[in-house]
Parts: structure tokens; sequence; C-alpha cells
């Protein structure tokens, strides 16, 4: 049997099947702070992207990881927790995570399910349902809880919404992800791949620094201090021999804030720096020199341009 005659046509990136077109969409992740958003994200594109801590409301902006499946480019934006926000960076921060459900073209609503059906879930069940948006279930934690517990949680939660279709995953152990992967790929639009393939995030790689600083302040930082803390890389400096010297400074809206941070001889922030330049050499993949300044700002978490600074837009 000799080929079949092949018809001209336009170059197909890689991965990509015959007969299959491209595709590409936006997924926003959305849920209760800690439901391990963050964690998800960074799973399924196999890269740490965005931060993850044990504390709530770790996550401050959208933050866009992009899976590459087959044919398919999957843009998924993990989002601030919802919860009902006080300050003005909290409402800035619930507001970013509204953004990216509007502009998805599929959501996933990530429940922890230790946690159940909280009332914040039913809240933001209430409000997805207004919003008359696409939506999928995924039960996160699976690891946590008996598997008998599944089905009545599943139960409990469809009966408060038509999800589209339910994944029990734990973003911890991996469980279940490739098949949510899989499903994903399938599910978004037809259409041309709308980043690099070999892209992993838009986030810039300065605010990409102050996050990874940011994240040792929320892990080794206790109370209201991580709260009330923000990073911003202040200068940023290739180096001839390859190396980068990253400048940042951490601040902090109240003066005991400070000499927390700072630690008995300057401790603890020389622990935060050592273990976020540690974490960074190895996203940046080349030495980094990094140098951390403590200020205090009083009021910066109702700044407009501090929340500007971190990339949330100011909601008024
Ligand atoms: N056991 C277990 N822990 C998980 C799982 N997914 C996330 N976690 C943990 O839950 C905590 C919160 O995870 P994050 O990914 O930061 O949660 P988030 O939803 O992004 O939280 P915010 O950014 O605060 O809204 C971390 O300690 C994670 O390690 C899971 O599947 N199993
Ligand atoms: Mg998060």
């Amino acid at each position: 049997m000799g080929q079949p005659p092949t018809s001209p046509s336009p170059p197909r990136p890689a991965g990509a099947g015959v007969g299959d077109a491209t595709r590409c969409g936006f997924v926003a992740v959305v849920g209760e702070p800690n439901a391990g958003k963050s964690t998800l994200l960074n799973r399924l594109t196999g890269a740490k992207l965005s931060i993850v801590t044990p504390k709530a409301q770790t996550t401050r902006f959208r933050v866009l990881g992009i899976l590459m499946h087959g044919g398919s480019q999957v843009l998924l934006v993990d989002t601030p927790g919802i919860f009902a926000p006080k300050r003005r960076l909290d409402r800035a921060m619930v507001a970013a995570a509204w953004t990216g459900v509007r502009d998805a073209d599929l959501t996933l609503l990530l429940v922890d399910a230790k946690a159940g059906v909280t009332e914040g879930v039913r809240a933001i069940v209430a409000a997805l349902m207004e919003q008359k948006r696409r939506c999928w279930l995924v039960l996160n934690k699976v690891d946590l809880v008996p598997a008998q517990s599944l089905l009545p949680l599943t139960a409990a939660l469809i009966a408060l919404a038509p999800f589209e279709q339910t994944f029990m995953v734990s973003a911890v152990t991996g469980d279940g992800v490739t098949a949510l992967a899989e499903a994903l790929a399938a599910a978004v639009p037809e259409g041309p791949h709308l980043y690099p393939d070999d892209d992993l995030t838009d986030l810039p790689e300065r605010l990409l620094a102050a996050e990874i600083v940011r994240e040792q302040v929320f892990l080794q930082t206790h109370e209201e201090v991580p709260y009330a803390t923000t990073v911003e890389t202040e200068n940023w400096q290739d180096r001839p021999d390859g190396s980068v010297r990253i400048d940042a400074t951490v601040y902090v809206a109240r003066p005991g804030h400070k000499a927390i941070l700072i630690g008995e001889r300057g401790q603890r922030i020389k622990t935060i720096g050592a273990r976020a330049r540690e974490q960074l050499a190895t996203l940046l993949e080349r030495k980094v020199h990094l140098f951390l300044n403590v200020k205090q700002r009083a009021g910066w978490d109702e700044e407009t341009a501090r929340l500007r600074a971190i990339g949330l837009d100011d909601p008024g």
C-alpha cells in the first residue's frame, strides 16, 4: 500500500495529531483561601509559578500558568482566594479573583474536601451561578479524607449548582491531576495559541522574585505580620558573569513588625533571604545575589501605588 496523498496544510505545532486543530483557552481556578489553588496550578504546569503556604490568603493577584497538552494550550489562571474582604488590599484581591473568572472560558471551583461545604463555598457557588459561568467542580485534598466521604460531598455540591463535570484530585500527591489536565485540554475552544509554547507564565521576573521573598515571609512569620507585609523588587542587575543581583524591599505596616522581621541579630531576615535566594537560583537557573531591605510604611495596604506595584488594579 502506498502513502495516502498529502494535501498542503499549514504547519502544526509539535504534539498536535493529524486531524487535530489547535486549541487554546483560559481556565480560572477559584475557591476559598487555602483550598490548594496555587498548588494545583503548579502541579498542572509542572513548575513553581505561584507561591504556596499553609496560611490562607497567600495569593494576592492573578498568576497565569501555561499548560501544554497535545495540541492544546490551557491558560490556567490562579486567583486569590475569595472571602469577605475588609482592607483595600483584600478588596483588590477578591476583585482580581472575579476578574479572572469573567475573562475565562471555563472556571474550576476548587473545594477543600476536608473543609467540605462551608458558608464560604456556598457564597462562591451562588456568585458563580449569578454570573452564569461554565463551571467544573474539583474536589482537592482527597488524600486527607476517607474515600467514602467523597460521594456525599459531591452530591451536596452538585445540588447547589449544575457543574458540567466533577474531578477528585490531590494537588499534593498528583492523584487525579492527569485526568483533569486531559479533560481541560479537550475542553478549551479551538483556536491559535496565544503564548509561545515553551512559556510557562506571563509573570515578570521582578514580580516572581518579590513573590518568592513574600513566600518566605509567610512561612517564617506569624499572626498578622505576613498579612501586613508586601515585597517589591527595587533593582535587578544582570551581571556579566551570568549571575543576577536583586535588591528587594520588604514593607511592613507597623513599627513592631520591622523588629520581628529582622529578628534577633538579623537572624530572621537572613534566613528569609537565604531560602528565597536558593529558590530563585533554581527558578531562574542562575546564580542569584539577593539583598533585602526592611522598611516601615504605615498604611501601605490602603495605598493605590503599592497595590499597583504588586499587580493589583485599584478597585476604588
Ligand atoms: N494534603 C494536601 N494538602 C494540600 C493539597 N493541596 C494543597 N495543600 C496544602 O494546602 C495549603 C494551601 O495551599 P495553597 O496552594 O497555597 O492554597 P490556595 O488555595 O492557593 O490559597 P490562597 O492563595 O491563600 O487562596 C498548603 O499548605 C498546601 O500544601 C492536597 O491536595 N493535599
Ligand atoms: Mg494561592
